[in-house]
């Protein structure tokens, strides 16, 4: 049974790999998780600077979803490359690096200075994060914006690139199509849902910052649709985030489009869910007598001109 896949110069052991900002540094669940199990880890988002993050309560839980306002809280590429690229090194599953920033310069040093290091295996660009001010949102919404970062970014990597596409706007298919063709090899679809929880009693909203993002089961019918958006958009790969919590879930993200998947709020629960997601999807191809993994990639049986977002696209 073939499980892989290859992006750009990369090949990945299988299609399953865990979402930045739910696995840290790879470091937290060294005696919990087999991680040469999974695809891939993906780290939490690297500013050039160390950052606090939001002050807290900065996370809440919804009925079938958590909401989040960390604020990008992280330990800065220096410290990274010191601390933890050293035990990331170590490990037999690809690494990518999830990078934040608040100017399209910062994205450019950050990435550079990553660069230069050995052991990363490609990029997942950040331009989606809801909680923070500067940066996070405010290029993710916007196309033109997106694009440049891109562009900027291709010309200093030869590493797998990949741009983090946030679902809070109205036609992610355009941002996927503008960051293609400025270079980048995939677009992970999606970040979190803009949401609020609020405490009747006190009156008060249950984060500090109001709002914040939402993640989980909650958000699985969204992604799906924003990924068959992407995947009827563009001939890009697309890794799959949102809500997965077993293999089923991660098979339909691969039938509406998805050529990996991410699992993210799931690691919470037990980060050993990647795992089992990939063991799963492996023995879910088996019964159905595929020879490869992939064989399940974006094929759902729709009719295309059924589709309501065929006349956006
Ligand atoms: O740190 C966060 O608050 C955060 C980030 Br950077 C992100 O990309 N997505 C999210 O839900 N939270």
């Amino acid at each position: 049974m073939k499980t892989g896949f290859v992006l750009r110069n990369v090949e990945f052991k299988n299609r399953v790999l865990v979402a930045s900002g739910t696995f840290g540094y790879g470091d937290e669940t060294r005696d919990l998780v087999d991680v040469a199990k999974l695809g891939g880890i993906v780290t939490k988002s690297l500013s050039w600077k160390p950052r606090d993050g939001n002050p807290p309560p900065r996370i809440a839980e919804t009925p079938s979803g958590m909401l989040n306002s960390i604020g990008l809280a992280n330990i800065g590429v220096h410290a990274f490359i010191e601390k933890k690229l050293p035990y990331l090194r170590t490990l037999d599953t690809r690494i990518i690096v999830n990078i934040a920033a608040s100017s399209v310069q910062e994205y450019c040093d950050v990435l550079a200075l990553l660069e230069s290091q050995n052991g990363i295996h490609g990029f997942e660009i950040n331009v989606s994060c809801p909680n923070v001010k500067e940066g996070g949102l405010s290029f993710g919404t916007n196309c033109d914006l997106t694009a440049e970062i891109t562009s900027r970014l291709r010309a200093l990597t030869d590493k797998p690139l990949i741009i983090k596409l946030t679902p809070n706007v109205t036609h992610i298919g355009q941002f996927a199509v503008a960051v293609k063709e400025a270079g980048a090899d995939a677009v992970s679809v999606i970040n979190t849902v803009i949401g609020m929880a609020v405490n009747a009693k006190t009156r008060k909203p249950k984060i500090s910052t109001v709002t914040g993002g939402l993640s989980g089961p909650a958000i699985k019918p969204i992604a799906l649709a924003k990924v068959y958006e992407v995947a009827q958009s563009v001939d890009i790969p697309i890794f799959g985030i949102g809500g997965i919590t077993n293999a089923e879930d991660a098979i339909e993200f691969l039938l509406v489009g998805a050529s990996a998947v991410q699992v993210g709020t799931a690691n919470f629960i037990d980060p050993r869910t990647g795992v089992s997601v990939a063991e799963g999807i492996e023995s879910f191809a088996r019964d159905q007598a595929l020879g490869d993994v992939g064989d399940l990639v974006g094929t759902l049986k729709a009719k295309k001109d059924m589709s309501v977002l065929q006349s956006w696209l």
